[in-house]
């Protein structure tokens, strides 16, 4: 069912330009000796869509984020639709098996592209797991319907090799993909995305379906072959940056592996560094 909703007042420009806090939780289920810094670091190596201030989190393998396949939460739709992190942080944030979340505020600019003073084509973080945790990453492709990116449950790596993905990108299953400017982000049209529309709202026809790999435009709309992408958008770099390896609380090496990794369509998604390949199989 589709239910055509109102225009949604044009925010986006301005939560895209934002200035807040990155926030972050102090770990609460690894003990101090287990805990280690990790950079990381989110390139955008596309010059097609701009991404929205991102959100990243480790966690235990206990919980999974965001579920491909699932249906996406409202928080995560106000990502995927409106490049609006806050509410995902909040509810990242009460899961018990979560330990730290960051919440950009800037967007990512795309190859070329424009943004707010601050942003560039590439965003660094530093965020601390502990031994056995998982990262996840989330941004919006800004001028899309709800389409966003990152990585979902990766291993964080235990040694000082560092790990770099090209990441999947996903429909959110919550918005009608109309690639119209009068569905799209403000902000993507006024600045950042490669394509120059008028601030029109973002509005938003509701869909209820799972979280898919996304199929691309459609070139349908508003949106061109300049807005289109045919391959990842995002390199995502997990690069350990404590000195010392991990020592205790490892976890065997048969604990189970979290479902994304047999929901791998062909084609995205995939390691172009590092010594993980032993965990993942995309
Ligand atoms: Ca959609
Ligand atoms: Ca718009």
């Amino acid at each position: 069912m589709i239910v055509r909703l109102a225009l949604v007042p044009a925010l986006f420009l301005a939560t895209l330009l934002a200035i807040s806090r990155p926030a972050t939780l102090p770990p609460t289920a690894q003990a101090a000796e287990d805990d280690a810094p990790y950079r990381i670091t989110l390139t955008n190596i596309s010059t097609a869509q701009p991404l929205s201030p991102p959100i990243l989190a480790t966690h235990s393998p206990r919980t999974m984020l965001i579920t491909p396949g699932g249906t996406a939460t409202e928080s995560l739709r106000k990502l995927a639709e409106e490049v609006q992190n806050q509410d995902l942080m909040a509810e990242w944030r009460g899961d018990p098996d979560v330990h730290v979340v960051i919440a950009g505020d800037l967007p990512i600019r795309r190859v070329g592209g424009d943004g707010p003073a601050g942003s560039s084509t590439s965003a660094t973080f530093t965020i601390h797991g502990g031994a056995g945790d998982f990262l996840t990453v989330a941004a919006m492709l800004g001028c899309t319907n709800d389409a966003f990116t990152g990585v979902i449950s990766v291993p964080l790596p235990d040694g000082a090799a560092p790990v770099s993905l090209r990441s999947q990108i996903w429909d959110a299953g919550t918005e009608l993909n109309t690639e119209t400017s009068l569905d799209l982000p403000d902000a993507c049209g006024t600045q950042l995305g490669a394509q120059r529309f008028p601030e029109d709202g973002s509005g938003h026809e509701a869909t209820s379906e799972p979280i898919t790999n996304h199929r691309g435009l459609t070139l349908s709309g508003d949106l061109t072959d300049v807005s289109a992408w045919n391959g990842p958008v995002l390199e995502v770099r997990i690069e350990r940056i404590s000195p010392l390896p991990f020592v205790a609380n490892q976890l065997p090496v048969s604990i189970p592996r979290p479902p994304f990794v047999t929901f791998t369509p062909p084609g995205s998604g995939f390691i172009t560094s590092g010594a993980m390949s032993g965990y993942l199989d995309q």
